[in-house]
């Protein structure tokens, strides 16, 4: 039997038991193709940026760690790397862009500065690979970061001089969505917050909010741009308090009709950002997500095929949720090869998709409504042998992209032919 025709008997084989079960494994299939995740760029370059040849992560309460050879040191190594790690994922994703990545020339070009113009290199690009582009400010890693505040600082000069920088971000985002003729989200976040106990958190928050209220005073149409803002409980340097908490900026998203950003890192390590999915959508009309692996800390490991994530698609799945709620990924390892960790959590995020279309939704939920609870335990537990592993390969083939292992493989020959060729600046 050659490979192709064990990946499809296999297939057939899963489909009969799905079948039986009442799931449709090639309406899940069709699902799961449509479903697009945003690529958070900074995972090739462990968030630098290219502002300055020398630029690096600084401030702000993230960090990352490790120092595997290979980064990306500019922008075409940068759109090398996305192309290969795009050429690796089932489905089209989308490319998640911060303004530090913008295209500045030789001229440095402070963040009140930045314009559409700098980005349409990106734009362009997104146009060849036929994708849709999301947009973040930058409001960390810069001098004026450093005291700890920016949209909410008490120096006027220095939150005027955010307030102007996302105000042109969100200008470039609109512009990204125009050309591409799909809507930008723009995401907020900001490392403002206080290392020891605070005592005038009210006066931070209320200059957050008049900081937001400026921000979102012009308007752009939906086609274009929607704004989301993201919220967290902690950062390195942050531990006692932070001004954009979720219960702010929850209150925020939902009087002014915002999309929340829930980052799974973000809250205490026993919440689960899925339970929040139904909670939230109640109130705002859409969500944005960063689905991260935090381990005992918002330590944005890789992604894997965990609970939390699980979670996060079956909820998205059983809400029906699926144009309300849009997936991007925020984690950034520098430990091992930054391809193959892309590539990793991005198949991950997509194979808990998976999971959750190919679950027997109705059949649970009338167990559910019956008070047969005895029966809804056993059929989630015995989804879980259930084989999807073998639905997830059919559909890397039908795709055309690398089944099961063989990514690995490619992997390892791109780091050989390309990323070990990228000496250290
Ligand atoms: C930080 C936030 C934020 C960043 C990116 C780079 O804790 O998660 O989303 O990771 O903007
Ligand atoms: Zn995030």
């Amino acid at each position: 039997m050659t490979r192709k025709e064990s990946i499809i008997q296999s297939y057939e084989l899963a489909r009969h038991q799905y079948t039986s079960l009442g799931v449709d494994t090639a309406q899940a299939l069709k699902s799961l193709k449509e479903f697009e995740i945003s690529l958070h760029c900074w995972q090739t370059d462990d968030v630098s940026g290219f502002e300055s040849p020398d630029a690096a992560l600084g401030g702000g309460g993230i960090a990352v760690t490790g120092n595997y050879p290979g980064k990306s040191r500019n922008i075409a190594e940068m759109r090398q790397d996305l192309e290969k790690v795009m050429s690796l994922l089932p489905g089209k994703q989308r490319l998640n862009l911060h303004a530090s990545y913008g295209e500045f020339g030789d001229s440095f070009v402070d963040r009140d500065r930045i314009e559409p113009v700098h980005f349409q290199g990106w734009i362009d690009w997104a146009t060849k690979q036929e994708i849709a582009l999301d947009f973040n400010c930058t409001c960390f890693s810069h001098p004026k970061a450093d005291g700890g505040y920016t949209l909410s600082s008490k120096d006027e000069g220095i939150r005027y001089f955010w307030v102007e920088h996302v105000k042109r971000c969100r200008a470039i985002g609109a512009e990204m969505g125009k050309q591409l003729g799909k809507t930008c989200i723009h995401n907020i976040w900001i490392p403002d917050g206080s290392k020891d106990v605070p005592v005038d958190r009210y006066t931070h928050r209320a200059l957050l909010k008049k900081s937001l209220d400026e921000i979102f005073e012009v308007e752009y149409p939906t086609e274009y741009l929607k704004d989301s803002i993201e919220s967290k409980l902690f950062g390195i340097g942050a531990e006692s308090m932070t001004v954009g908490s979720h219960d702010f900026y929850l209150a925020y998203a939902v009087q002014n009709k915002k999309l929340i950003c829930l980052d799974n890192g973000h809250f205490h390590p026993t919440e689960q950002v899925g339970d929040k999915i139904s909670a939230c959508l109640q109130f705002v009309d859409e969500l944005m997500l960063h689905v991260t692996r935090p381990v005992r800390w918002d330590s944005d490991h890789v992604v894997t095929f965990n609970e939390d994530v699980v979670l996060i698609a079956q909820e998205i799945v059983r809400s029906a949720a699926f144009d309300r709620v849009h997936m991007g990924l925020d984690f950034f390892d520098a430990s091992i090869n930054r391809i193959g960790a892309y590539v990793i959590g991005t198949r991950a995020a997509q194979q808990a998709m998976l999971y959750a279309l190919l679950e027997p939704v109705d059949t649970l939920k009338s167990y559910e409504n019956e008070g047969k609870n005895f029966e809804r335990l056993a059929l989630l537990e015995l989804m879980k042998s259930k084989p999807f592993g073998a639905v997830w390969d059919y559909f890397c083939m039908q795709e055309g992209v690398s089944v099961g292992e063989d990514y690995i493989a490619e992997v390892q020959a791109y780091e050989k032919g390309v990323l070990s060729q990228r000496k250290e600046a």
